[in-house]
């Protein structure tokens, strides 16, 4: 592929609509993305930027029917959710579709079709598991089991999660069905193959064709590569998803995994249709660069299988790179979706409103590009406020500010350039360039750091050649200084555009300026002398540490909720007979008196009617109960346990209690009046 190819096709994963979206996948795919094709537009290049979710597939019926409603219902919902909160954190889809779609069922059936037309499967009957209590075949994740490779008891039928191999479901051992819960029999069926292991020698010339792709991404093919592939079916028994467009495949619909990618084809000849455009200049011209943002979990479908059918068609150009990410953590631990250990966007969104561009910032700047990383509530707020605030804010409210005072709002015209203007204007003609190359080869973390230099060049500047001191005596020089800054502000705008969207637009705004092509940054003609500038507004504002101990104690909450879940009943005791459990004498009795114990902060002393005479009795409820609530109410005890001495009080006798998981207590009382001195048994 040349360095300069004719147009570009970009791809965000299609996400499952069966949840919300969090700021894992924001940091994984999306906001990668989305940064690259800001930056090829504002470079000028033809870009279809195409994503959409993915609504067939076991996750989605799983999820429909825990809430009890359709298939297509629930995909409908999730859809539009998903593509609100894409839409308001500005990731900028040239269209964002659905792969329910009656075109998309047409698009992907055609396909199939040619490839069997043209003798690319292998149709074969084999045994799969079969569910008899929910009379059904047991696809990908309608089944789990042990990982054959590392021996986690929860991998699915098409993948472990901690591995990351991809499996079929009758490698796992001791397999059990998410339907039933049943250990599933075996039964014959037949579905069609893609005979990955025929085609490796070409899947091969093609993954080393790219030395180029990303480690991570590399290191994945290469351990497939290496264990041999094999035949995987692009067929499956189950009911919802894309009919099997052939003879004798009733009851048979497309693998998920066979019409989610293509579902990048149809949502592109939507878009096409749209815009007037062929759809086959992004698809099948060898000058269109094809790049796919995936998750590290999707890298074998995108690197592999689908350039495998792609191949198999022959139509196709083939993925250029495939600039995966590893996953982002948070608060120390996995984001998990059914824990509820995540950062929803629509949340986020609803609590903190414009403020949507330190999110990006805080993801970008710490995205997992080649390794896991974390998102903390302190390291947003710390990157708000020193380098949003600090840096970037600060600059260029103070340029802003000082042409207001100085100059009525007009961008003054440089008189003569000094050493430090011409070191400054080099270094800012510079920078434009290197973030450039490091977007280029997807190095996000990098250009984002060298696009806040942009702004630390500023500060530098303005801190160097002071110009609030110069004016007093020359007026002339701060006109200089005061135009270079403006410069740095506008290149600024420019080049923070493809991270900071908003912020870009705001810097814009208050310079008067239009939105404006990369090829301006850092040149002269960034902005011209004499434009009037609008009223100086802060680009981001402080965030108090209230804010985030809010958001971290809504976390630990979470994990105390979790884990009150995970609890099981404490282990039973060693069995007893009969005759143990009749030595125990258990009354009823009325609590008369209720006193606090001094010196201590657990026990309680009650004076109790009974039956026979008053008893006393020391329990430790007094972080449960206080002694005024006691007073009256029945409670049963152990009568005959022998008299025991607590903080110099005789206890002749124990309260029965039940303990909660966690850790109350709550009195054992009989559930109607029983006179004092009734017996338990
Ligand atoms: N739906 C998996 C996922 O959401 C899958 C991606 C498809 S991309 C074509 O992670
Ligand atoms: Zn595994």
């Amino acid at each position: 592929m040349s360095d300069s190819p004719k147009r570009y096709t970009v791809t965000a994963a299609l996400i499952y609509a069966n949840g919300p979206i969090h700021i894992g996948h924001l940091a994984g795919c999306y906001l990668p993305a989305d940064v690259y094709v800001r930056y090829l537009r504002a470079k000028g290049k033809d870009v279809a930027f195409i994503s959409g979710t993915d609504e067939h597939g076991v996750p989605i019926t799983i999820k429909a029917k825990k809430e009890g409603i359709s298939p297509q219902e629930l995909v409908d919902a999730y859809h539009k959710q998903i593509k609100q909160s894409f839409a308001d954190f500005g990731i900028g889809f040239d269209i964002y579709s659905q792969t329910s779609k009656p075109k998309h069922h047409k698009v992907s059936q055609d396909f199939f079709k040619k490839l069997y037309a043209d003798g690319h499967f292998l149709e074969e009957e084999t045994e799969q598991l079969y569910d008899e209590v929910a009379g059904q075949f047991l696809a990908d994740r309608y089944v789990v089991g042990e990982c054959p490779k590392c021996g986690n008891e929860n991998a699915y039928g098409d993948q472990c999660e901690r591995c990351g191999s991809a499996l079929s479901p009758m490698e796992l051992k001791n397999p059990k069905s998410t339907l039933s819960g049943s250990s599933p029999v075996k039964k014959r069926t037949k579905n069609w193959y893609l005979p990955l292991d025929k085609m490796q020698p070409e899947i091969e010339k093609y993954v080393f064709s790219h030395p180029e792709w990303k480690s991570n991404v590399a290191g994945q093919c290469k351990s497939w590569l290496n264990d041999g592939l094999k035949p995987r079916a692009m067929t499956r028994d189950l009911d919802w998803g894309i009919k099997v467009p052939v003879e004798g495949a009733d009851g048979k619909v497309l693998y998920v995994w066979f019409d989610a990618p293509i579902g990048y084809i149809t949502f592109t000849q939507e878009w096409a249709e749209r815009e007037g455009k062929d759809w086959k200049d992004y698809w099948q011209n060898e000058e269109t660069k094809l790049v796919h943002f995936i998750g590290k979990d999707n890298i074998v479908f995108h690197c592999i299988i689908f350039p495998a059918m792609l191949m198999a068609h022959g139509d196709y150009v083939l993925a250029d790179n495939v600039p995966a990410n590893e996953f982002m953590n948070l608060e120390g631990d996995k984001i998990s979706t059914s824990r509820n250990w995540a950062v929803w966007l629509h949340e986020y969104l609803e609590e903190f409103p414009g403020k949507e561009d330190v999110l990006r910032y805080a993801l970008a700047s710490n995205a997992p590009e080649t390794k896991d990383s974390e998102f903390t509530w302190k390291d947003w707020q710390s990157k708000n406020n020193s380098e949003l605030v600090g840096i970037l804010g600060n600059f260029v409210n103070r340029t802003l500010v000082l042409t207001h005072k100085y100059f009525e709002g007009e961008i003054p015209a440089c008189v003569t350039l000094e050493k430090i203007d011409e070191d400054t204007l080099a270094q800012l003609a510079q920078l434009p360039c290197d973030i450039s190359k490091a977007l280029k080869n997807f190095k996000f973390r990098e250009a984002l750091a060298l696009t806040m230099d942009v702004a630390r060049l500023g500060n530098k500047y303005l801190a160097d050649t002071e110009p609030w001191k110069v004016i007093k005596n020359n007026p002339d020089r701060v006109k200089t200084i005061l135009n270079i800054s403006a410069q740095i502000t506008a290149t600024l705008a420019i080049v923070c555009e493809p991270f900071l969207p908003f912020t870009s637009e705001k810097i814009n705004g208050m310079l008067g300026l239009d939105k404006r092509e990369w090829m301006h940054a850092g040149k002269a003609d960034a902005l011209e002398a004499g434009q009037q500038i609008g009223e100086a507004t802060l680009l981001f504002e402080k965030i108090e540490d209230e804010i985030v101990e809010k958001q971290v104690n809504k976390l630990l909450d979470t994990k105390k909720k979790n884990e009150l879940e995970n609890l099981k009943a404490p282990a039973l005791k060693e069995e007893i007979v009969f005759d143990d459990f009749m030595k125990l004498d258990l009354r009823v009795g009325t609590i008369l008196e209720a006193e606090p114990v001094k010196k201590s902060k657990k026990l309680l002393k009650f004076l109790i009617d009974d039956g026979f005479e008053k008893r006393t009795i020391l329990s430790g409820i007094a972080q449960h109960y206080s002694p005024e609530e006691m007073i009256g109410k029945q409670v049963t005890f152990v009568a005959n346990l022998a008299p025991r001495k607590m903080m110099g009080h005789l206890s002749q006798g124990m309260i029965l209690m039940a303990e909660n998981n966690d850790g109350t207590l709550a009195l054992v009382q009989p559930d109607k009046k029983v006179w004092n001195g009734g017996t338990v048994s």
